[in-house]
């Protein structure tokens, strides 16, 4: 399952997943033909039991029959972390980052049966700037479902709606992008609905050219519509649909689902629909000790009534674009959410990587793009714990917010820090967000820390924002259970999410708390200060990896239900 609604009701769509047949290819070993394993996807080869550290470049092959000559739209939701995809023995697109999705397309394919094999590289280097050795794993291989769409000339690509809401009622605006491959300029019609109401865009004119995209926006009134929320999170299906002209069928349709809800970070306070909300919020990798990164939907919704039942009413997506499954069970739960670009404690020396910008500019795009019609995203983040903290690292983050603003403009920005008051780029974003870790890392007192923390902010140009903890935490191994409490201990770590968590919630400055995290992750078996973390997991989970409760959960619920 690729969404939880059908994206299309008339182009076929056929979801490839289950088993592919597969083979590493260590070093710059070739593809021999040779597949000695059969590896399920979505899923990582970290799986199988003989795959469980293996680094390096797999390739997986299934094939495929068609039936009648048609053209291919191949989607790939997420391949970790660098993906080639060959379609009958010939490349058909490159792609790096584990974590956003991509599409390939293969022109006038002629009834048969053909080979699609994925080679997904997950090693570290030069090459890849962003994946690497860090406090959560690079699991490898096809981890997001794949779907095989059957397209024609001219299809729509993409659907963007954006909801803003006026004194005379709500209104969206909606961008239509539609692809003509044909040599030759096209007239179609553009219709849709959303709710009741009937969407007309006229005649638009494509132009030719393979990958041409022709977009089109228009904004229409929407009278009557339930404003989206976490009380009441209403959806509405956006469905539009390609005719030719004088043709009562249309040939070809997109569905997307939406919200109608507004955004704001204003006078200190994040506001939705014009209501200040606080953010009682976990950090969640997406990772489990059975299925690595691709966890199916019922491990997906099995962590939202975990989070739920401890009263938490937000999630931030640390660190990098999740599965969309779960942005649409978020959508459909009345989550409010925090997606960021993939990037987790990057020095200068890392941001210099020849790789880093172009890298970052694209996982920017594709997250933006590919999710901006989730209204459960209220927030977009980059590049957490980075050099925030110089002027070549200010440089970065400049232009990556500048790139997201000029991408969507209607969702506050942010970026968690851990540099205090060596912070350059508060000015920079549209909420002050930090990472600290008192009585974990360092022996602080959490609320004197927050209020200092609320200071510094202040001088470095967060004054007037609103403000959110966006990391506290503390280790604790599930099951090791300690009558004096030491560090480590699941009686110690609750103390310490205790002692948090009461601090937070009584500073009425502050706009939303993170807890450091929801489950335990895999983390890099590595050289250096990785080695510190016992049983190359990171032990900070309420939950551990197989999502079994430390009592850390009943302080949560206890705090976040009473709030
Ligand atoms: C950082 C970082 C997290 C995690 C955490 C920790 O704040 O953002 O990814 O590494 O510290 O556990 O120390």
């Amino acid at each position: 399952m690729i969404r939880l609604f059908e994206t299309h009701h008339i182009r076929p769509v056929t979801e490839l997943d289950g088993l592919w047949d597969f083979a590493t290819l260590p070093g710059n070993e070739e593809d021999t033909g040779e597949y000695p394993y059969r590896l399920v996807v979505p899923g990582c080869w970290e799986q199988h039991s003989e795959l469980a550290t293996y680094r390096g470049r797999g390739v997986y092959r299934r094939m495929i029959r068609i039936d009648e000559a048609v053209s291919l739209r191949l989607a790939f939701k997420g391949v970790s972390h660098t993906a080639k995809v060959f379609f009958d023995g010939e490349l058909i697109t490159e792609h790096y980052n584990a974590y956003t999705a991509f599409t390939a397309k293969v022109r006038g394919v002629q009834p048969g049966l053909y080979e699609l094999r994925v080679e997904a590289d997950n090693s570290f280097g030069e090459a890849s700037s962003l994946h690497v050795p860090n406090d959560y794993y690079t699991y490898g291989g096809l981890i997001r479902p794949v779907a095989l769409e059957k397209i024609g000339d001219c299809y729509l690509e993409d659907i963007r709606f954006i909801p803003s809401c006026h004194e005379s009622g709500w209104s969206g605006e909606i961008t239509a992008a539609v692809c003509n491959d044909s040599p030759h300029a096209r007239t179609v019609q553009l219709r849709g609905t959303l709710g009741q109401e009937i969407l007309d865009f006229g005649s638009i004119t494509l132009l030719p050219g393979p990958g041409k995209v022709t977009t089109v926006t228009r904004t229409f009134r929407f009278a009557d519509v339930i404003p989206w929320s976490g009380s009441t999170p209403r959806l509405y299906e956006l469905q539009l649909e390609l005719m030719l002209p004088g043709v009562a069928e249309p040939f070809d349709d997109l569905v997307e689902r939406v919200g109608f809800r507004v955004v704001e970070a204003r006078e200190g306070a994040i506001l939705l629909n014009g209501e200040p909300v606080f953010l009682k919020g976990f950090n969640r990798h997406e990772d489990h000790a059975l299925a690595g990164p691709s966890l199916p939907l019922s491990l997906m919704v099995g962590d939202l009534e975990l989070m739920k039942g401890m009263g938490a009413n937000a999630v931030r997506t640390s660190h990098y674009p999740n599965d969309e499954r779960f942005l649409d069970l978020c959508d459909e739960q009345g989550w409010l959410v925090w997606e960021e670009n993939h990037a987790r404690g990057l020095s200068i020396e890392q941001m210099r990587n020849p790789n880093f910008i172009s890298q970052c500019e694209a996982v920017n795009h594709e997250m933006v793009t590919h999710h901006v019609n989730h209204p459960s995203i209220i927030i977009w983040a980059i590049l957490n714990e980075c050099a925030s903290d110089t002027e070549e690292g200010r440089e970065h983050y400049r232009r990556q917010l500048n790139q997201i603003r000029g991408l969507d403009s209607s969702r506050p920005l942010t970026f968690a820090s851990h540099h205090r008051e060596k912070e350059k780029c508060f000015d920079l974003a549209d909420i002050v967000s930090v990472n600290v870790y008192p009585q974990w890392y360092t022996d602080e007192d959490p609320g004197e820390l927050c209020d200092r923390a609320r200071a510094w902010a202040d001088e470095l140009g967060g004054k007037g924002k609103p403000m959110i903890v966006s990391e506290f935490g503390a280790d604790g191994y599930y099951g090791f259970r300690s009558p004096a409490r030491v560090k480590g201990s699941e009686e110690r770590q609750a103390d310490i999410l205790e002692l948090n968590l009461a601090a937070y919630l009584k500073r009425p400055y502050l706009s939303g708390l993170f807890i450091w995290q929801f489950c335990d992750c895999r983390v890099t078996e590595a050289t250096g200060w990785l080695l510190t973390r016992a049983m190359t997991k990171n032990s900070k989970g309420v939950v551990d990896e197989y999502r079994r409760p430390k009592l850390a959960c009943d302080v949560v619920r206890k705090y976040y239900n009473g709030q």
